[in-house]
C-alpha cells in the first residue's frame, strides 16, 4: 500500500525525472516581478493536447517551467508585485479533477488540497475555473498587464503557442505587453543546478555518441546508427531527444538540417551524427563526423583535422565579452573563419552556419549572437565545412560553460580527436 500510494504521488506530479528545489522556482518569479513592478503577470501553462501532433508525452512550455517546475497540463498563474501597503502575493491555478478525464491520463492534483501547495511552491492553490474571476478583481489594482505572447525568437524545436496573446488579452480585457524578453534574459545565465541538469543531458548524449562510433562500421541504413543512438541516450537516462536527430551519411552530411535518416551508409562515407538528449527539460547538443569504415580517407582527415583546430581556437578564445557572431575580433565565428582563411585552402566560404548558440531549456535558447557572452551561459561550440562536390561535411560540436575567465566544456568526455575517434570504432 505504502508503494503503491508513492506511485500514485509520482504519478500525478507529472514532474520531470529531476527538478530543481522549488525555492529556485520561487525565486525566478519574485525576480519577475521585480522586474515589472506596474504589473500582473500572467502566465498560462500548455493545455493536454497543445503544440502535439498526436498523443505523444506532456511537455510543458519551457518559459511556464522555468518560472514553475510544473508538467502538468492547464496550469496558470498570476504573480503580483508588490504594491503600496501589499506584499507580493502569487497564485497557481490548477484544473479541477475529473474521473472520466482521469480514467485516459492518470491522475491529477486536487487544486484545493494541501498536497497541490506542497507540490507546487505555491501557498495559494485555487480551482483553474476561478482564474478568470480572480483576474479580472486583480487587475483592478495593478496599471499593466504582461505575458508571454510572443514564440521564442528561435522556434525551431518548440512548442506552438501562437494564440497565447489572443487569449491572454480575451482573458485580462486588456492589451497584455509581452514578458518574454525579461524571462529570456533571466534563461540567459544558468543556475548551478541548470549546469547540473544539462551536464546530465550531455553525459547521456555522449553515450549516445559512443555507442554510435561502436557500432557504425554495422549500419546498412542511417536509422540504424540512429537506433543505437537512442538505445544508449535512453538507457543511460535522458528521457527523449532534445530535436530531431540529424543522422546524415555520404552526400546528407552536407545538408544542416537533415532529419529523414533513412538513407544507405556505403562503404568510405562520413556519418555527420549531430544528437542530443533532454534530461529532465534540459536539452544537449553534440555533434561528430565518423568514418563508417573506420578509417578517414586522407582527403576527408584534412577536412576533418581543420574543423577540428578550429573548434580548439574557438573554445580557447571563449571568455566574456566575446561574441558567438559579428565580424570584429570579439567574434567567435569570425575566428573560426580566419583559421580556415590561413589555411589558404579556398574553404573558409564552405563553413556557411554561425560558431554556436546558446543551450538550455531549449536547445536553441533565446539569446541575441551579437551581445556578449557573460559567465554562467552555455554555448555550443560547432564549426564545419561542407562540401557538396565531395560529398561529405564534417561538423563537431561542443557545449561549454563560459566561466569568469574563460571556458569550461561541459562534453569533454567524447573524443573528437581523429585518430582516437578511429580506435573507437575499430575496437
Ligand atoms: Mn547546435
Amino acid at each position: 500500500m505504502v508503494r503503491l500510494a508513492l506511485l500514485l504521488l509520482l504519478a500525478v506530479v507529472g514532474s520531470a525525472v529531476e527538478r530543481e528545489p522549488l525555492e529556485v522556482f520561487r525565486e525566478r518569479r519574485e525576480r519577475l516581478a521585480v522586474e515589472k513592478p506596474d504589473g500582473v503577470i500572467i502566465l498560462l501553462g500548455l493545455e493536454e493536447d497543445e503544440g502535439r501532433p498526436g498523443p505523444s508525452r506532456f511537455r510543458q512550455q519551457n518559459e511556464f517551467y522555468y518560472l514553475t517546475g510544473w508538467n502538468a497540463p492547464g496550469a496558470a498563474a498570476l504573480l503580483l508585485p508588490a504594491r503600496v501597503g501589499k506584499a507580493y502575493r502569487e497564485m497557481l491555478f490548477l484544473p479541477r479533477r475529473d474521473p472520466h478525464e482521469e480514467a485516459w491520463r492518470g491522475a491529477r492534483v486536487n487544486p484545493n488540497s494541501k498536497e497541490a501547495s506542497r507540490l507546487s511552491g505555491f501557498a495559494d492553490v485555487r480551482s483553474r475555473a476561478d482564474f478568470e474571476k480572480v483576474l479580472s478583481k486583480e487587475l483592478r489594482s495593478y496599471a499593466a498587464a504582461y505575458g508571454v505572447t510572443s514564440l521564442p525568437s528561435d522556434s525551431y524545436g518548440a512548442m506552438s503557442h501562437v494564440d497565447l496573446a489572443e487569449r491572454l488579452n480575451e482573458a485580462a480585457g486588456l492589451a497584455v505587453q509581452d514578458v518574454r524578453p525579461v524571462i529570456d534574459r533571466m534563461r540567459l545565465i544558468k543556475s548551478p543546478g541548470e549546469v547540473a541538469l544539462i551536464e546530465k543531458a550531455i553525459a547521456c548524449s555522449a553515450a549516445a555518441h559512443i555507442a554510435a562510433m561502436r557500432n557504425v562500421s554495422e549500419a546498412k541504413r542511417e536509422f540504424q546508427i540512429q537506433a543505437k543512438m537512442t538505445e544508449a541516450l535512453l538507457a543511460s537516462g535522458c528521457e527523449r531527444n532534445a530535436y530531431a536527430p540529424i543522422v546524415a551519411a555520404g552526400a546528407n552530411s552536407v545538408v544542416l538540417h537533415y532529419t529523414e535518416n533513412d538513407a544507405e551508409v556505403a562503404p568510405g562515407d562520413l556519418a555527420l551524427l549531430d544528437v542530443g538528449g533532454e534530461y529532465s527539460f534540459y536539452a544537449a547538443d553534440l555533434t561528430r563526423t565518423l568514418p563508417v569504415s573506420g578509417r578517414f580517407s586522407e582527403r576527408q582527415r584534412s577536412v576533418y583535422d581543420l574543423v577540428l583546430k578550429a573548434q580548439r581556437v574557438v573554445i580557447a578564445a571563449v571568455k566574456p565579452g566575446m561574441t558567438l557572431s559579428g565580424s570584429g575580433s570579439n567574434s567567435l565565428t569570425q575566428i573560426a573563419r580566419d583559421v580556415f582563411e590561413a589555411e589558404k585552402r579556398g574553404l573558409s566560404r564552405r563553413f556557411t552556419h554561425g560558431i554556436g548558440h546558446h543551450v538550455g531549456l531549449a536547445v536553441h535558447d533565446s539569446g541575441d549572437p551579437f551581445e556578449p557572452l557573460q559567465a554562467g551561459m552555455v554555448i555550443t561550440v560547432e564549426p564545419g565545412l561542407y562540401l557538396p562536390d565531395e560529398r561529405f561535411g564534417v561538423r563537431i560540436e561542443d557545449m561549454v560553460l563560459v566561466t569568469e575567465d574563460g571556458a569550461r566544456v561541459l562534453s569533454a568526455m567524447l573524443p573528437s580527436d581523429a585518430a582516437e575517434v578511429e580506435r573507437l570504432i575499430n575496437r
